[in-house]
């Protein structure tokens, strides 16, 4: 809106020229993020409290969890603000790649909402149910990755992380398969989110990588330059995502061990789906796979979890997802969430350096 209102002006006050720029935009997009978290962050925890939207804990879980009843949960509603308020200010509303995202974001966020509304009503760890909530999941990604395809300019062959010779076009099936990317983002998030800043610390970091790829897939010169695919107005996705960094900072100053909030699904939802709506956009599907390798092996752990449970009736883990793992060997709560950035860390730069090793 700023954007709108401020950058004509420019003729008159040069000063406001500025605007003009995605890096200054993304800027204080992120900013504008946290100060959102921050200022509506005490008042949102007081009120979850006052109104005992505290979490239910499964009876089965690791015992160190029990304390951790009550804790309010659907935190994530305030990083959805904080996403959706920074990105309408300073971005390109007439920019179609920002609309679609927000939308992934705001559905996958109301299925959440409505998962933890019900939870929080019946007391127990039961929401709405898992064929619903996959329903609802693809329905709004159908509606993205429809909205992509019939964009008119949206090339619908897949590039491989390493091989820039290599891009297969998928014609029709981009669809379904855009749709599995956003879909499986999101419930990958979801279950990593079961320690203090587990699933908010790598998606900042996730963010931040996304934020650097969606402005160089933006920049036309660059793009060349890096022979990555240049994507015209991809580049205003640095400030949603820039929006994502700034509200994931501002949640994590209270989900931070030990945590006065959860998010709740209607934050992992929505910020794995809107992560999988950019990796998407920005042409970097496989790119999410390294990018997010923690989600990846926190779903691929439950995958081969039960798997063998079902057909050798055997664990492979002590429990899954991973992480479960982890506390019943007895490595306390923030070793596993710091050692989890680390290798966010490592991955995030392995996943950039796919722009030159190609
Ligand atoms: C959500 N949610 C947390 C909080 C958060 C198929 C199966 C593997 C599914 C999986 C599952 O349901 N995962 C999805 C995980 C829950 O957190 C809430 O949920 C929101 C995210 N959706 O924002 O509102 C608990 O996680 C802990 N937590 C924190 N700090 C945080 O910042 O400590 C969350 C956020 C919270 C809190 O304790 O209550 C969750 O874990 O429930 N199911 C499981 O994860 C279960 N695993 C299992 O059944 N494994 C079996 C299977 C795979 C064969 C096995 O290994 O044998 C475990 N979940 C738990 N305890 N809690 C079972 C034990």
């Amino acid at each position: 809106m700023l954007y709108h209102l401020l950058y004509p002006l420019h003729t008159e006050y040069s000063v406001l020229y500025v605007f003009r720029y995605i890096t200054f935009r993304t800027i204080y997009a992120t900013i504008t993020a946290l100060l959102i978290s921050f200022i509506l962050g005490p008042w949102l925890i007081a009120t979850l409290q006052k109104m005992q939207i505290g979490q239910s804990i499964r009876k089965v879980g690791p015992e160190s969890h029990f304390v951790k009843e009550g804790t309010p949960t659907m935190g994530g509603a305030l990083i959805l603000l904080a996403i959706i308020m920074p990105t309408l200010l300073w971005a390109d509303l007439s920019n179609l790649y920002i609309w679609i995202t927000l939308l992934v974001a705001a559905g996958y966020g109301a299925i959440g909402f409505i998962d933890d509304y019900l939870k929080v009503v019946r007391k127990n760890s039961d929401g709405i149910s898992a064929r619903q909530k996959l329903l609802g999941q693809i329905f709004f990604a159908t509606v993205a990755a429809l909205m992509l395809y019939f964009s008119g300019t949206f090339d619908t062959t897949l590039s491989l992380p390493f091989l820039k010779n290599v891009r297969p076009d998928l014609g029709l099936f981009y669809i379904p398969f855009a749709v599995l990317v956003m879909v499986g983002s999101s419930n990958a998030v979801n279950l990593t989110d079961g320690l203090d800043g587990l699933a908010i610390g790598p998606m900042i970091i996730a963010a931040a990588t996304f934020l650097l790829l969606a402005y160089l897939a933006g920049n036309a010169k660059l793009a060349e330059y890096l022979q990555i695919n240049g994507i015209s107005g991809a580049g205003e996705l640095a400030i949603l995502c820039g929006a994502m960094v700034g509200a994931g900072l501002g949640f994590l100053w209270f989900n931070t061990y030990p945590a006065q909030v959860f998010m709740g699904d209607v934050g992992s939802l929505s910020l794995g789906g809107a992560l999988g709506a950019v990796a998407v956009i920005t042409k970097n599907e496989l790119v999410l796979v390294i990018v997010g390798g923690i989600f990846v092996i926190e779903a691929l752990s439950v995958i081969v979890q039960v798997i063998s449970f079902r057909y050798w009736g055997r664990r492979v883990f002590r429990m899954a997802p991973i992480h479960h793992h982890f506390e019943l060997k007895g490595w306390p709560e923030p070793k596993i969430i710091v050692r989890f950035w680390i290798i966010s860390i490592i991955l995030a730069l392995v996943a950039l350096s796919t722009l030159k090793l190609r």
